[in-house]
């Protein structure tokens, strides 16, 4: 198939599992094009198959805001024509699934009627869409596309709740790629965080207020009374500014390492005892996910889809938004016990193969074929 995937190109969820969905399925032969408006973060070396499509900008005095939805359809309408894609995969409901609507109906003008898939990733239904500024388009182009995907049953019932749905929303949960997410053997990397053999704690995240990483220092603070521990706070974000005041406030700020955002986050994984997510709205926890890949268990909040990948005492444990006293009570639990913190490491690593990019790539190729054929019928 030619498959072209709309994205965002930063650091944040949704962007990096469309680029994984992409380089995977150009791995199993499939070309693949991404549209988007910069080189997305984890497309960082040449791959056969892979073809990149940047969305330029046009400045013009008249524009206090740049057009860039206008700029994106036209790329999307330019590509699929003269690309011959079979499918547009776009990724977040806004702006994505919009342009892609207005795409479809030029596309139409010049007779060719574009499948069109779109995966909503939670922000953009939970925050984002159901805002006012947003909402009549929100529900318009789900409505529109002709498949929707959610990463969870929980954001597939938000989804139902918050719109007026009239399409089948298939679940396809989030994946892991274990060639890549795996615990390696990273003794000098643990030995610079933690020289005294203190456990590490762990907390990866854009730093939004909904990530609430300033539970994850008072968690952490908690932890750190009782037993010897650091914490590693990986990326970046609007709130970093505020939690390291709050670092400074605690004294704790020889405790805590600010890494900002990094590459290679699976080599810190791999040093890690425990990750920390306590979230107010997570669709599913991807880089909850991704820790449990590399046998760090999981404490973190009961919210969205995450107890669809971390399961209450047996990967981790699930407390309430907010009770931080509880969180760190669990992470104490799991930490001070070394044969408890092994099994824990064991049943977040063996829940983790059940999210295997291997299982989930054939559901997506199948789906696209399902939407392909869906579409030839009504045309
Ligand atoms: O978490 C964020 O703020 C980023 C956001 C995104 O769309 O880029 O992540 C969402 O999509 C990820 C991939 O599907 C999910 O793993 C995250 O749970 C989800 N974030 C929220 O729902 C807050």
């Amino acid at each position: 198939m030619k498959i072209g995937i709309v994205c965002y190109p930063t650091y944040g969820g949704s962007g990096v599992v469309a680029t994984e969905i992409g380089l995977g399925l150009a791995k199993l032969g499939h070309e693949v094009h991404f549209i988007t408006y910069k080189r997305p973060a984890r497309l960082n070396s040449f791959s056969a198959n892979v073809y990149l499509h940047e969305v330029s900008s046009f400045d013009y005095p008249l524009f206090e805001y740049t057009p860039y939805e206008t700029a994106l359809a036209s790329k999307m309408v330019d590509v699929v024509k003269y690309e011959n894609l079979d499918i547009l995969h776009v990724h977040y409901a806004i702006p994505h699934a919009a342009v892609a609507y207005m795409a479809k109906q030029i596309l139409l003008t010049h007779g060719i009627n574009i499948p069109v898939v779109t995966t909503l990733h939670g922000t953009d239904i939970t925050l984002v869409g159901s805002n006012t500024s947003f909402f009549p388009v929100a529900e318009f182009s789900i409505n529109q596309s002709d498949g929707v995907t959610t990463v969870s049953n929980q954001l597939k019932k938000q989804t139902e709740e918050t719109f007026e749905v009239k399409n089948e929303i298939k679940v396809i949960y989030n994946f892991i790629d274990f060639a890549r997410f795996r615990k390696t053997d990273k003794d000098h990397f643990k030995k610079a965080i933690a020289p005294e053999g203190e456990k590490i704690m762990v907390h990866v995240s854009n730093f939004r207020k909904v990530k609430r990483v300033d539970d994850v220092i008072q968690v952490f603070a908690r932890v750190q009374a009782k037993i010897p521990c650091k914490l590693m706070l990986i990326g970046d974000g609007p709130e970093r500014q505020k939690m390291e005041e709050l670092c400074r406030e605690l004294g704790l700020c020889s405790e805590i390492r600010f890494l900002g955002k990094q590459d290679a986050v699976e080599e810190l994984l791999a040093v890690a005892d425990l990750f920390v997510l306590p979230s107010e709205n997570e669709s599913f926890g991807l880089a909850a996910l991704e820790a449990m890949a590399c046998e760090v268990p999981v404490v973190s909040s009961n919210i969205g889809g995450i107890p669809e990948v971390n399961i209450d005492g047996k990967t981790g444990y699930l407390c309430d938004v907010g009770d931080v006293e509880g969180m760190a009570e669990k992470a104490i639990s799991i930490l001070e016990n070394e044969e408890t913190h092994q099994k824990f490491r064991k049943a977040a690593f063996e829940h983790a193969k059940t999210f295997d990019i291997d299982n989930i790539l054939p559901i997506y190729e199948d789906y696209y074929k399902e939407i392909i054929e869906k579409v030839k019928t009504q045309s």
